[in-house]
């Protein structure tokens, strides 16, 4: 029997109330990871019942301090690093140098953010009358509902729970259900780290069982949901009915331009690691280039050349530059996609194809798929795959790229390889994203600075940063009088003989 893993509720490892289990077996090779305990309703009521009431003492607990608790958290993150990053392959399937990545975000995110208890920054602000004070202050809001996706285990629940609980919140975090070992191990950290039993809580189950009940507690004022844009909209519409504040992470359609004047030895590195890196799982993976079509045919045969030599595996074996998708359904789900493309009548290039030969035959892989002379109006060019394809666009201008950029419903990341200034000015100006790269691929995001996208990407929020905390706190202003009199703000005169 392998290890049984349980909910963190009020500081108690616990199994759900049913008593019922869940497996999870590792994409590369099938076999079994280990059994977790399933949950519902009933075991999210105790859940929120925990963060709420240690909430009331760890709202006052001193921000500096909740910031020495993460920092040992961080430490603790740095010791186990490479223990967790081979957890996360066995776990998810993406190559053990990208778990490596996912687990440092993680620490990353952790030392930030313990900094940040001993920053916290209010304004203070002059007042328009003598003897008077003002100021704003940050305040926790309560619990932080936490629904997180499966491409990055410990990273996504990392930007979550840590300026949630630095703020001074409390949380319940909804692992994915095919991921919930790497975020029960980052929950493991901050409990011997010190955190007070109920500050973070974990429950483990489905979306419908555990993700939706969370979202619509009355007792939950935050949610903070990653995911796909179907769920994150319904999640989002049954909170606006108990006016909760909710942070969306959803689709990207992401595009690099390759314009003619761009080095295109860095646009191949660039390209390939974006859109085949964690075999295209990422919300921010490259899945569109729009190409100058004065060099699209030296790209695509280039692009062509290199992706062959892409090594497909079991990610814990480090020669391995792409590992399995996440489960046979989303496997579907891209084979669906390239027959889209074949049916468009774009061109395919490059693979194209389940892949299960030899050691291959027990994980769900799909080779590294590149179509050309894809036209903006196909389906694989406008809806996310969440997978290893990718689409080349030829264009005939950087204004034609920029529109095409532009033209999907989703605002995630984007980038432009060019190595004249004003081309990269323009695309800074005129690309309606969240992140642009100039001349790097659309992934590879950094901790300390806002990450989220616009239009069907996202709800106007974004994570990461300091401008995490202005989701995970509520603003309160305050004057203080000290003139001993009555003095009325837009209405009372400054008076001259006063002091
Ligand atoms: C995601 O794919 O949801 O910028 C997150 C990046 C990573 C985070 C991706 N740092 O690609």
């Amino acid at each position: 029997m392998a290890d049984l893993f349980k909910n963190y509720i009020g500081g108690k490892w616990i199994e759900s109330r049913s008593g019922e289990t869940f497996e999870r077996h590792n994409p590369a090779t099938g076999e079994l990871i280990a059994t977790f305990t399933r949950s519902g309703p009933a075991d999210v009521d105790d859940a929120v019942a925990a963060a709420n009431k240690a909430f009331r003492s760890w709202r006052l607990y001193p921000a500096p301090r909740r910031g020495e608790i993460l920092f040992k958290a961080a430490r603790l993150l740095e010791e186990r690093k490479e223990a967790f990053a081979r957890e996360m392959t066995e776990e998810m399937g993406k190559v053990i140098a990208e778990t490596r990545g996912d687990i440092q975000e993680a620490i990353d995110m952790t030392y930030y953010m313990a900094g940040e208890g001993r920053r916290m920054y209010g304004q203070t602000t002059p007042s328009e009358m003598r003897n008077k004070f003002n100021m704003s202050i940050r305040k926790p809001l309560g619990v932080a509902g936490l629904i997180t996706p499966w491409n990055f285990p410990m990273a996504i629940p990392s930007w979550k729970m840590m300026p949630a609980i630095i703020a001074g919140n409390t949380v319940v975090l909804k692992p994915a259900t095919y991921t919930p070992k790497l975020s029960i191990r980052l929950v493991e950290v901050l409990e011997e780290a010190g955190l007070p039993g109920g500050v973070v809580n974990i429950v483990l189950g489905s979306g419908s069982d555990v993700g939706d009940p969370l979202a619509v507690h009355p007792d939950v004022p935050l949610v903070s949901f990653t995911g796909s844009t179907e769920t994150g909209i319904g999640v989002a519409t049954e909170a606006a009915r108990m006016n909760k504040r909710v942070t969306l992470e959803m689709g990207g359609k992401n595009a690099a331009i390759v314009m003619d004047d761009a080095d295109l030895d860095l646009a191949v590195d660039g390209i390939l690691w974006s859109a085949f890196g964690t075999t295209g799982q990422r919300c921010t993976a490259c899945s569109r280039v729009v190409v100058h079509e004065s060099v699209k045919d030296e790209l695509a045969d280039r692009l062509a050349a290199r992706v062959v030599k892409l090594k497909l595996g079991n990610g814990l074996d480090e020669t391995v530059d792409v590992g399995p998708v996440v489960s046979e359904s989303q496997r579907t789900g891209i084979q669906r996609y390239v027959e889209v493309g074949k049916g468009e009548g774009a061109k395919l290039i490059a693979g194209g194809a389940a892949a299960s030969e030899g050691d291959l035959a027990h994980g769900f892989f799909h080779e590294p798929t590149i179509f050309a002379d894809v036209r903006p109006a196909m389906r694989i060019a406008r809806e996310e795959i969440f997978g290893p394809v990718l689409s080349l666009i030829p264009v005939g201008s950087l204004g034609e790229a920029i529109d095409v950029v532009n033209s999907v419903e989703y605002g995630l990341s984007a980038s432009i390889f060019s190595a004249d200034v004003n081309n990269v000015f323009l695309a800074i100006q005129d690309i309606n994203t969240g992140i642009l790269y100039v001349n790097a691929g659309t992934t590879g995001a950094e901790i300390h600075l806002p990450f989220g996208g616009v239009k069907g990407t996202g709800n106007g929020h974004r994570e990461a940063g300091t401008a995490a905390l202005d989701f995970y706190t509520e603003w309160q202003s305050i004057y203080v009088d000290y003139s001993g009199k009555l003095q009325r703000a837009q209405i009372d005169p400054l008076t001259e003989n006063e002091s």
